[in-house]
């Protein structure tokens, strides 16, 4: 055979499913915040950059949680991807500090549509968000705003057996594909350090197939809360204090990419053809 018809031969014996289930899987970056140089992909009087503390020496991203009487003041701010989708994977690298108090627990990134519903808003068809909790101890669970939610609140899963550890860096990364419309079968997984922790799936982000309703955001939001005093970081006389995180080596890949410990590189096929 000639080697065009070698090469035919063997496309034509792969089986379409291959080619399909490879070609969604191939994780494209699409976002990247090394917080080296900015400006940044966002900003907020509560973060500022951290030379020195990143993962490797570099530049990290230095967020303040401070106390109040809603727990801690919201650092929140919504990121657009340049693209829409189904499935993406949030990847961070965070520290929290020695200082830190993890209190009752509260919010950590992860992803919404082109309006998010959270803080116990009335759901809409294309309306929903995907983010990781921090829990008392150090916990790590999901927080979803889902289609027909039983109550007021996101719904929640966790891992008993998991804690942060403060003092050292941590990768989270974070898994979530949208349901089919009609459909309990999406899903947000969270890994840390690449292994998976807690497993939630079933779930109706959304309920209509409109593009509105696709993943198009990164959701930058951590807080203490709860929106009550009970949630505040305090000191031993009571007083609202203010605690520190460290984040760095921020990514979002369209697809499945789990990052095995904190600064580590992509596999190759991870750089193929994210936006230049
Ligand atoms: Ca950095």
């Amino acid at each position: 055979m000639t080697r065009l018809a070698t090469a035919l031969a063997a496309l034509i014996a792969l089986p379409a499913a291959a080619l399909a289930e490879e070609a969604r899987t191939t994780p494209v970056l699409v976002l990247s915040e090394d917080f080296e140089s900015a400006p940044y992909l966002f900003e907020h009087p509560n973060v500022e950059p951290a030379p020195g503390e990143g993962v490797d020496g570099g530049t990290a991203a230095r967020f303040t949680y401070v106390g109040y009487d809603r727990g801690s003041e919201r650092i929140v701010r919504r990121v657009r991807l340049d693209e829409r989708g189904t499935e993406y994977t949030l990847n961070y690298d965070v520290r929290f500090e020695e200082d830190f108090q993890f209190v009752g627990g509260g919010k950590l990134h992860g992803f919404g549509p082109d309006r998010s519903v959270t803080g116990g808003q009335d759901d809409r068809p294309d309306g929903w968000s995907a983010r990781v909790n921090f829990g008392r101890g150090g916990g790590v669970r999901t927080y979803l705003y889902v289609q027909d939610r039983p109550g007021q609140w996101g719904v929640s899963r966790g891992n008993p057996d998991f804690a942060f550890e403060k003092g050292r860096y941590h990768a989270v990364s974070f898994h979530v594909r949208l349901n089919d419309v009609g459909e309990e079968n999406g899903f947000a997984n969270v890994y840390v350090d690449g292994e998976r922790i807690v497993t939630h799936e079933g779930v109706a982000f959304r309920g209509t197939d409109e593009d509105s309703a696709l993943i198009s955001r990164f959701l930058v939001s951590t807080f203490h809360g709860g929106s009550s005093p009970e949630w505040a970081p305090v000191d031993e006389d009571g007083e609202y204090v203010n605690v520190h995180a460290h984040f760095d080596n921020i990514t979002v890949y369209r697809g499945r990419y789990i990052r095995p410990e904190p600064g580590a590189a992509p596999p190759e096929s991870a750089n193929g053809d994210g936006p230049e």
